[in-house]
């Protein structure tokens, strides 16, 4: 299997801290691409016509995006504890929690874009704000929940270490842990897996 990533990518240290955790990393040879919307990457673009990253590429040809359908992959190829809960109400609080962390980078990774590849005199700052406001709303709602993760280890909660972990990679300046005690707390017991050592951006 090949995957498509690059060491700045969020959703590809997902799907890096899940190769780490089902102990699948050797099992995978890396390609680092560096890409933006304005310059695509030729060999991302032949797997995943939507040129984004993360993209696996399996032994058959065949191509596996984005980052919750590899990480999904990943999670049916070892015989450890799953991180996707098979059914009922464990598996959807993940795959919501999931959908909040890739909401947050979603909002994050554009506003990166808007913030870096956009040519100043474009730049909104009404829209920068109300992207900025996302975040916060999503990052007030974990404060209220993350009494409730405990020792939980599944899609839903290292997706959230991953998306705490980007915003202090582009986003240091915001200090989300400002007002967010409990989930400060919280981000830097998860930290220390060493699946999310492992994987800091870069
Ligand atoms: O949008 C593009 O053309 C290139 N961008 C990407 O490939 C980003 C890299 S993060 N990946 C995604 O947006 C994937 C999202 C998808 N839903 C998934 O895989 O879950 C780069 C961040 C940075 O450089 O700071």
């Amino acid at each position: 299997m090949r995957l498509h990533t690059s060491p700045a990518s969020p959703f590809g240290r997902k799907v890096m801290v899940v190769l780490h955790e089902t102990g699948l990393v050797a099992e995978v040879e890396r390609r680092d691409a560096s890409l933006t919307p304005l310059a695509p990457d030729e060999a991302v673009c032949a797997a995943n016509p939507l040129g984004k990253i993360p993209c696996l590429e399996l032994d058959d040809g065949t191509a596996l995006y984005d980052s919750r359908v590899i990480c999904e992959y990943l999670d049916g190829l070892h015989a450890g504890a799953r991180l996707f809960p098979d059914k009922g109400p464990a598996r959807f609080e993940a795959l919501r929690l999931q959908a909040l962390a890739d909401g947050i980078l979603d909002t994050a990774v554009g506003l990166r874009y808007e913030t870096f590849l956009r040519p100043e005199a474009y730049r909104w700052p009404e829209w920068i704000a109300a992207q900025k406001q996302k975040i916060a709303r999503a990052l007030d709602r974990l404060e209220r929940e993350c009494a409730g993760f405990g020792e939980r280890i599944d899609i839903g909660t290292l997706a959230i270490a991953v998306a705490l972990g980007y915003l202090d990679f582009r986003f240091a300046a915001d200090r989300w842990r400002d007002g967010r005690p409990a989930l400060a707390a919280w981000q830097a017991q998860i930290a220390e897996r060493p699946s999310l050592r492992a994987t800091l951006p870069g």
